[in-house]
């Protein structure tokens, strides 16, 4: 099979002279500075956007502020209205959204349309069900009547504010999307920063929001490095942040966030997630669990797993088995849909990888398959199974957000528990057993902010998503969201 052909609408886009989406309306940033996007597939450069300059981001903020009065004055059934149409407009353009997103990340064309497009599109829908679903409560107080006098209280939950949405490069749709979807179902507005690295769809949705009938300045994009994202957080005229990125980062906006005035933030981030097998899995059903768990789009998604614990009589036939499936996995320009392992996003993330298998050797820890960057202009990297020497081996312990596998066998339960636990993060983590009572007894004793048993990575947005430890603050989707956007007021009436 060969790369599919770009719709001319694609190729057309590509070529604009991209500036802020400001204000319901591309306009030219005052900055000359531009950022060239870079095809991960074959290093061409695609597009160029621009580094914002003070004056865009404070137009931005400006124009905030004016889109969140009048959206927050919208009833909840017009937002909801609103929303759902873009859910419309995303499927109607699923191809072009598709392809431009595969182009800038080197996601397969595959993946592209069935996340980043399809379930981002699901995901917006299931959030614009809440608009209209949004109450406080009421209270009767117990204070003391002298004269007859009789209290009653109630709390409304009233939008945040601007929110500030900074999202990274490993699935730049779908998250974009899950931050404007909780802003403007909660009646606030937001400005996106997306990374440096992958910010051409979100351009072309903010087009698309104004077109379902979002009103101008609820949605602004604002494109730059991370000092773009700092100038927003700290602006006197933004309420919130949500975050998605890496742990340093993170702890650094979440810091940054709370010294310039008290910035409300939502921390997702990384972690190294852990996979325990229990003696009685099937090994085959191992070996795909591991291909779901840590080969999908190259291993780059947070809930991902990196440390496998496998009972010490079985980890030989899975690490045998697992090379097999890697083996004959088929690597390729993401554009071709027979293609099942594509580059990873960018450069620097490649030379990061690169530095794991430096390290990986260093320690003598043993790669059983893969470890190698091939030749070529593409930011390919090769699926990679490592078995370590000890629960110390850095590849145990740092994110290497890559396709690579980390194995260290266990003899007992106790000693697995220990084992999946040993890390300072806690986004997710799963168990493979047949044994219903045992997983039962386990899932409390695993510390994250996700368990799954007998599946790993798959979100839904009825489903609570969050870390806990160092993998961050707050928690999207579900209901749980709806406390991060809003504030509580509390009413009480004498009478
Ligand atoms: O991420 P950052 P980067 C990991 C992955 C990768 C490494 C670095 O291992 O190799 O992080 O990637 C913006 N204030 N993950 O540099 O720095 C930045 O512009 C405000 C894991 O891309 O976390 C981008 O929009 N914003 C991860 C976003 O933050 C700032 C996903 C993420 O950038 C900022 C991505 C600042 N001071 C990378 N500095 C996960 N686990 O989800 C940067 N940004």
């Amino acid at each position: 099979m060969s790369d599919i052909a770009l719709l001319p609408s694609v190729t057309t886009f590509f070529r604009r002279d991209h500036g802020m989406f400001i204000d319901g309306r591309h306009i030219p940033s005052t900055s000359s500075n531009k950022i060239g996007v870079i095809n991960p597939a074959n290093g061409e450069t695609l597009a160029h956007v621009s580094d914002a300059s003070d004056s865009d981001i404070d137009d931005a903020v400006v124009s905030a502020n004016q889109g969140f009065k009048v959206w927050s004055r919208t009833s909840p059934a017009a937002r909801a209205a609103a929303l759902f149409k873009l859910a419309d407009l995303m499927e109607k353009h699923r191809e072009e959204l598709a392809q431009i997103e595969t182009c800038q990340s080197g996601k397969i064309i595959q993946i592209s349309r069935a996340f980043e497009v399809d379930q981002a599109a699901h995901f917006l829908r299931y959030y614009a069900g809440w608009a209209t679903k949004i109450t406080g409560e009421t209270i009767t107080p117990s204070l003391p009547s002298f004269t007859g006098e009789r209290y009653s209280a109630y709390t409304l939950r009233e939008p945040i504010g601007v929110v500030v949405g900074i999202v990274p490069w490993n699935f730049s749709t779908m998250i974009a999307i899950w931050k404007l979807a909780s802003a403007l179902t909660t009646g606030c507005s937001i400005i996106i920063k997306p990374s440096e690295f992958t910010p051409l769809t979100i351009l072309r949705i903010a087009e698309l929001a104004i077109e379902a009938g979002v009103p101008a300045g609820v949605l602004n994009v604002v494109t730059g490095t991370g000092r773009v994202g700092k100038a927003l957080i700290e602006h006197p005229g933004t309420d919130k942040v949500s975050f998605t990125g890496s742990v340093p980062t993170g702890i650094a906006v979440g810091k940054g966030a709370m010294e310039a005035k008290l910035t409300r933030a939502t921390l997702e981030l990384g972690g190294k997630n852990s996979v325990g097998f229990l003696r009685d899995i099937d090994l085959d059903k191992a070996a795909d669990g591991i291909i779901e768990a840590g080969f999908l789009h190259s291993g780059q998604i947070c809930a991902a797993a990196e440390r496998f614990f496998v009972h010490r009589s079985q980890i030989e036939s899975v690490m045998d088995k697992l090379s097999l499936r890697l083996r004959a996995l088929k690597i390729g320009s993401p554009l071709d849909e027979t293609t099942q392992f594509g580059p990873v996003t960018n450069k620097q993330h490649q030379q990061k990888l690169a530095g794991f298998f430096a390290t990986a050797r260093a320690e003598k820890s043993t790669i059983v398959h893969g470890g190698n960057i091939p030749d070529g202009p593409g930011c390919f990297v090769e699926p990679t199974i490592i078995l370590a020497n000890s629960v110390n081996d850095t590849l145990l312990n740092e994110e290497t957000f890559g396709p690579i596998a980390t194995f260290l066998p266990y003899d007992t339960e106790d000693e697995l528990l220990h084992l999946m636990n040993s890390t300072p993060y806690g986004l997710s983590a799963s168990l493979w057993t047949n044994d219903l009572s045992k997983a039962m007894r386990l899932i409390p004793e695993i510390e994250a902010g996700t368990v799954w048993v007998n599946m790993h990575t798959m979100l839904d947005p009825a489903v609570p998503f969050g870390g806990i430890k160092a993998s961050g603050i707050g928690r999207e989707f579900g209901a749980a969201f709806i406390d991060d956007y809003t504030e509580l007021k509390s009413v009480m009436i004498r009478y």
